[in-house]
């Protein structure tokens, strides 16, 4: 009898064992391998670009930076993998990379048929047109007959579709995959028209012209024609590595809210505010329950910053891209941004 419960223990503590291994078998490798590998776009100004040194910056680099200071207490330990539209899926799903941090729209069948989990929304997007300024065009209603460049295996090209057979217009895509020679098509005259999110269109008209021409020489149109909310994907299987991206996202959003910056971070830690103890670490216990350090929020925070300074720095107002916050501003300044708290 005895001998007979010791063994339904055994058996009970080495399945255990193996359920914890599973859940977190990505993130063993990563830690193993000593870096994050995070899939990318090829290169969209202010999201995720080389810049003239060859290192990458952006927003949809910060993530990734933010995850690897959470997971390594550092946010340089990241290899990024450049990744078109139509490759990003497949290469997350082989296991070439663990994450994708690309512009990637949540949707129903993106989140059930492909194998792969949305962690949170790191940018409420929307879908738009940028044209040259002397087609004197004014309005997507008015594009009836139009030549429009588009990527393919995006949310784009479907709701391009949706949209001209709703308005009953007609339209010739140019379908080209890699974010740079799209944007050369248009430019060289291929279409009179691009489409893709917003953020891409504000990206390409701000960073992309190719001189003698400018930006003001091209305009993005009034109409948004669809919800983009874009956010980092990683494969089903290791939730606690799941869980670690979505409460890092959370994380810069708390501690915007609450006021720590990079800048001040280091006299928040003196804080006596039970909230903001609780967010750096200072009351341990939120980066246990999350297997990470519990100083995790001030390391992020400390190299990274906030998602309001992120944002400032990579596509806000005063970056090139010069993007309102519109949409993505704080719950508590009428946006979307809303993190669960951190207790
Ligand atoms: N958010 C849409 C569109 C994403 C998209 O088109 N991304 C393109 C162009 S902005 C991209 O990142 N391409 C990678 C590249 O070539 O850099 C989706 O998830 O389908």
């Amino acid at each position: 009898m005895r001998s007979f419960v010791l063994a339904a223990a055994v058996g009970v503590a080495a399945a255990l064992a193996a359920g914890n291994a599973f859940a977190g078998k990505d993130l063993d490798a990563i830690k193993a391998r000593g870096a994050l590998i995070c899939g990318v776009p090829t290169g969209i100004a202010g999201f995720a670009a080389a810049d003239s040194q060859g290192k990458w910056v952006g927003l949809d680099i910060d993530v990734c930076r933010a995850v690897s200071t959470a997971i390594f207490g550092e946010s340089e330990k990241v290899k990024y993998v450049p990744l078109t539209s139509q490759q990003r899926f497949t290469a997350l799903q082989s296991g070439e990379v663990d994450l994708l941090s690309n512009n990637t729209t949540v949707t129903l069948q993106r989140d059930t048929a492909l194998g792969l989990d949305f962690t949170a929304i790191t940018y409420y997007d929307g879908q738009g047109f940028l044209v040259p300024r002397k087609l004197g065009v004014k309005s997507a209603k008015e594009l009836d007959g139009a030549t429009i460049c588009v990527a393919p295996g995006t949310t784009t090209e479907l709701n391009l579709a949706d949209y001209f057979r709703a308005n009953k217009m007609t339209f010739k895509p140019v379908v080209i995959e890699k974010a740079e020679e799209i944007r050369a098509a248009f430019y060289a005259g291929r279409c009179d028209v691009y489409t893709t999110d917003v953020s891409s269109l504000a990206a390409t008209r701000a960073a992309n012209v190719p001189p003698p021409a400018k930006p003001e020489d091209f305009i993005i149109l009034p109409e948004i024609i669809s919800k983009e909310p874009l956010g980092p994907m990683v494969r089903h299987g290791d939730n606690q590595f799941a869980d670690i991206i979505r409460w890092t996202q959370f994380a810069m959003l708390e501690a915007e809210e609450y006021g720590i910056t990079s800048g001040n971070v280091d006299e928040m830690v003196k804080s006596e505010n039970p909230t903001i103890k609780r967010i750096l670490g200072v009351t341990p216990g939120m980066g246990k329950a999350l297997g990470v350090d519990d100083r995790w929020v001030y390391n992020i925070i400390k190299q990274v910053g906030n998602y309001g300074e992120s944002y400032d720095r990579h596509v806000g107002p005063h970056s090139l891209l010069k993007i309102d916050r519109g949409v993505n501003r704080l719950w508590t300044q009428g946006g979307l941004q809303y993190a669960p708290p951190i207790r």
